[in-house]
């Protein structure tokens, strides 16, 4: 099982869509094993999006980031990170595919909604600015032996 960090971003947070990204996640069979309202500072916004510092759009990423609160969360499954970056579409709304949680839901590249990580490294640098380890949480979804074959 692989873990991922996914946050519902404070666009999708003041547009309703946290029940949505949950219902997706949920459906799809993936587990939530951690999970966080927060409003993320300016501190922590910049730690989260240091690979993107020298961007032009930086400064404009930190602050909608820390505009208002966000949903941050913990996703386990076989492949969840492959699989959820999936789930979230290109990073352009425009260009992700309808299906995906941006191409059904965004249009804008500032204000797609979801944020998860793309890789093992990034998984767990990300979980690890949200969340400590005790956070963590294991228990048994019931229909896990109808998700996985074995
Ligand atoms: P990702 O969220 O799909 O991993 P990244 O390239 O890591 O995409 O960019 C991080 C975030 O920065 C994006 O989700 C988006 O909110 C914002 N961003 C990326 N590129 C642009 C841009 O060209 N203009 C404005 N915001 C951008
Ligand atoms: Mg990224």
């Amino acid at each position: 099982m692989e873990r991922t960090f996914l946050m519902v971003k404070p666009d999708g947070v003041a547009r309703g869509l946290l029940g949505e990204v949950l219902r997706r996640v949920e459906g799809k069979g993936l587990k939530i094993t951690a999970m966080k309202m927060l409003r993320v500072d300016e501190p922590l916004g910049k730690r989260h999006y240091e690979e993107h510092r020298e961007k032009p759009f930086f400064p404009g990423l930190i602050s909608f980031i820390t505009s208002g609160p966000s949903v941050a969360m913990v996703v386990e499954g076989r492949d969840a990170i492959k699989v959820m970056r999936a789930m979230i579409g290109k990073t352009d709304p425009k260009e992700a595919s309808p299906g995906t949680i941006r191409g059904d839901f965004g249009l804008d590249v500032g204000k797609n909604i979801v944020h998860a990580s793309d890789s093992k490294s990034s998984a767990e640098r990300e979980m690890a600015l949200y969340f400590a380890p005790e956070e963590l949480l294991t228990y048994s979804r019931a229909d896990e032996p109808w998700v996985y074959e074995e």
